[in-house]
């Protein structure tokens, strides 16, 4: 049976391209810096976003931990929007190594946190509050969708922060989506945060690993916290070498992932019993609301049919990305549509 995976851009395999790489790679022992790859890399990776310096980490979550760690101290307050993967989907990593109290904001529905509830959330300075160290915004936003947030839509948090004294960091898992998608430099959306993590493991096709990107200063003290974590990798030019490919050549075709991803918006919105605006899908990650099921049923019934979602409650998830093929689409919306009416009631 043919299977269309849209469970996640996670799902990637590594490029033929990626895969020479990574055999050929120049290797050396990057916790004494020592990797030419991994160097490699971490340059490339601090010159596409602008930022001074940049470093390998093993995984989004780690680059997310690894940031929060570093800007906040024990009992300091981080604010975070409700629908954040940071404060959904890691363990509640900063409050349970770090002892960071992660404190959340209501975001819009794309998943945008507004300036003025930041503002109100921030704590005033005195011997009682906790510190706000820091602010975390996330672009592409998951849970919104995959919507892509510009410059403009980032900086009302980002001044509101800064003239707090709190820093930001900027979960940019999909940052390269984003940057597809608005047809701007990564840099330019980059220049929001004090702090910027981008995953290669996903629209990137790459098999692990994400870069965390900042001030030379910020980097140095990563690099102690990536430590502490347990995430000095040695030869990670291994990793670090598809990553390279990935900025050289994975970039530009995440249009192709978007034009796919609102045919299937577009397909899905013709389809009864489920729920969708596709104006609203900017990028690669289509979420649809259930009317008539539930994502567990639903999502059996897919899987039956070659066709694998996530989803939960009432609602599924599909993820555009390389490997996908606008007639894979086609053969998902068929299989959905056949699913969605053998699930339904008759009558
Ligand atoms: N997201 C995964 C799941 O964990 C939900 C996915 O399939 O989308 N930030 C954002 C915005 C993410 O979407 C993810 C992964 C991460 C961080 C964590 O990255 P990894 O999986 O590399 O730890």
């Amino acid at each position: 049976m043919i299977v269309v995976d849209l469970r996640s851009d996670t799902v990637t395999l590594p490029t033929a391209e990626m895969r020479r790489a990574m055999y050929e790679a120049e290797l050396g022992d990057d916790v004494y810096g020592e990797d030419p790859t991994v160097n490699r890399l971490e340059a490339m990776a601090a010159e596409r976003t602008g930022k001074e310096a940049a470093v390998l980490v093993a995984s989004g979550t780690m680059g997310n931990l690894v940031c929060g760690l570093t800007h906040c101290g024990r009992g300091d307050e981080m604010i975070v929007g409700d629908t954040a993967h940071i404060y959904l989907n890691e363990q509640g990593g900063v409050a349970g190594l770090g002892g960071v109290q992660v404190r959340t904001i209501a975001t819009d529905a794309r998943g945008m946190l507004d300036p003025r509830r930041v503002e109100a959330a921030i704590r005033p300075h005195g011997l009682q509050p906790p510190r706000t160290a820091l602010v975390c915004m996330e672009n592409t936003h998951n849970r919104g969708s995959g919507a892509a947030f510009t410059a403009n839509e980032m900086a009302g948090v980002t001044e509101v922060a800064h003239a707090h004294g709190a820093s930001v960091h900027l979960d940019g898992a999909r940052i390269f989506n984003a940057a597809v998608a608005l047809g701007v430099p990564v840099a330019e959306l980059a220049a929001q945060a004090d702090s910027l993590s981008f995953c290669l493991s996903k629209g990137l096709s790459c098999p692990v690993g994400s870069v965390v990107c900042g001030s030379e200063s910020f980097i140095k003290r990563a690099r102690r916290t990536r430590e502490m974590v347990g995430g000095g990798m040695r030869q990670a030019g291994v990793i670090a070498a598809a990553g390279i490919v990935a900025l050289e050549t994975m970039m530009d075709r995440l249009a192709e992932d978007h034009a796919n991803a609102q045919q299937l918006a577009q397909g899905l919105a013709m389809i009864p019993g489920l729920s969708i605006e596709p104006s609203r899908i900017q990028t690669n990650i289509v979420y649809v609301d259930l009317l008539d099921t539930t994502a567990p049923e639903l999502s059996a019934a897919l899987r039956a049919r070659g066709v694998l979602a996530n989803g939960m409650g009432n609602w599924l998830r599909f993820v555009t990305h390389y490997g996908i093929t606008a007639e894979d689409i086609e053969l998902a919306l068929e299989a959905i549509e056949a699913a969605i009416n053998g699930a339904r009631p008759v009558g």
